[in-house]
């Protein structure tokens, strides 16, 4: 079996090449990436050299580079996690983010159908449906929920889910959507809210909460997302869709407290800043459907994810410190000095 993994050097396409390596050591895998800003090669460093693993550095954009692959090396299954998925940067610079996160999509798919293969799987989110209110707890994102994303960031993911599901009906091409919460875990890019605030409090900077920090977001660590999408490719219907979530719903502010306490830091390093535009206030996923139907469902606490989380970034500081000591400065200062 042939896989070809694009976004495979961002955070959940890297966990999920180490999972399947590991998983299924007789398949092949193929990571195609950009390696934009939040691309990172040293994190292959470990099997860079496995006969069954390859890097291709390539924009999912560029037509010719992408049939070239598909003509070259003939992937039976595809998993498309590349995209632009910061969304606090497409609130500043939307076009990035239609520009990979759509045409890209439709590019892998005209490859898709070009050169045969037996699933095209689309890496989607929850953020798709929009949100919900705090007051009515008992409010879930179904598979039904009509789409309703509020940012440019989800808007591009939405509009690429709509295209895989006309892909589907128009030319029959065989896919599956995912749809996860946040996930958390190893190597995940510092821009975003756990690793962002660890590495805050490790160095004793200020740790910016958005608004009152009473936003939920329902939390997965990231290897039982990346379970669920091997389950999904082997044992997913095509043209079905299927949430994915982590039964763990949790307010910022209680996040950023419970790594303060975990770190030893003060809570007197919280900072409150200026709200994100059209924050959305709540995410929860019902995923009865992928229990029901593949048996799936999350196993990690979050007490214990967290744990490993953060003594992940403790054991591998050249990892992100190599990152915060680049670009990542002016973006730093962009977002959040005089915030
Ligand atoms: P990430 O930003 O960490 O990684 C994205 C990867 O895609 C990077 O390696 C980057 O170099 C690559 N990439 C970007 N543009 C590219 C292009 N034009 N061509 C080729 N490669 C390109 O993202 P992530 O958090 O790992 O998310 C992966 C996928 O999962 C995304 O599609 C995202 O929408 C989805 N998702 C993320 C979460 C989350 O909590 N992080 C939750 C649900 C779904
Ligand atoms: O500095 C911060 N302060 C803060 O209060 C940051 C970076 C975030 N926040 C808040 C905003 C959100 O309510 O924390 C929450 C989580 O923020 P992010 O980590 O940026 O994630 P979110 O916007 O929820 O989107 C994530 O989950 C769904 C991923 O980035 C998406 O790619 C995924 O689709």
């Amino acid at each position: 079996m042939k896989l070809l993994i694009t976004g495979g050097a961002g955070f959940i396409g890297s966990n999920f090449i180490f999972y399947m390596l590991k998983k299924h050591p007789e398949y092949y895998m193929i990571c195609l990436d950009k390696l934009t800003y939040a691309g990172n090669l040293s994190t292959f460093a470990s099997v860079m050299d496995s006969p069954n693993f390859r890097f291709v550095k390539a924009d999912v954009c560029d037509r010719m580079a992408v049939y070239r692959l598909f003509e070259e090396e003939q992937p039976d299954m595809v998993v498309h996690f590349a995209a632009e998925s910061h969304v606090d940067r497409s609130i500043e610079a939307p076009d990035i983010f239609l520009q990979t996160n759509i045409i890209g999509t439709a590019v892998l798919m005209d490859a898709c159908r070009k050169y045969g293969i037996t699933r095209f799987h689309q890496v989607s989110t929850d953020e798709v449906y929009g949100d919900l209110p705090l007051d009515r707890p008992n409010l879930l994102f179904t598979e039904e929920t009509p789409l309703h994303a509020s940012s440019p960031y989800s808007a591009s993911k939405a509009s690429a889910d709509l295209l895989v599901l006309a892909y589907h009906r128009t030319y029959a091409l065989p896919v599956t959507i995912s749809r996860c919460s946040n996930n958390y875990g190893p190597y995940q890019f510092p821009e975003k809210l756990i690793p962002l605030m660890i590495i805050n409090a490790l160095k004793g900077k200020s740790l910016p909460v958005y608004g009152k920090g009473f936003n939920i977001r329902d939390w997965i660590y990231v290897e039982e997302h990346c379970k669920a999408i091997d389950l999904i490719l082997h044992e997913g219907k095509n043209g079905e869709v299927y949430n994915i979530g982590g039964d763990n719903e949790m307010r910022n502010i209680d996040i950023v407290k419970l790594i303060c306490k975990l770190l030893g830091k003060p809570e007197s390093l919280i900072t409150y800043v200026a709200d994100r535009k059209g924050h959305d206030m709540r995410y929860a996923v019902d995923f009865t459907k992928i229990r029901n139907e593949l048996g799936w469902k999350p196993e990690m606490k979050f007490e214990d994810g967290i744990q490993n989380t953060i003594h992940w970034y403790l054991d591998n500081k050249t990892w992100w410190e190599e990152i915060i000591g680049g670009e990542y400065q002016n973006y730093y200062e962009k977002m959040y000095v005089c915030r």
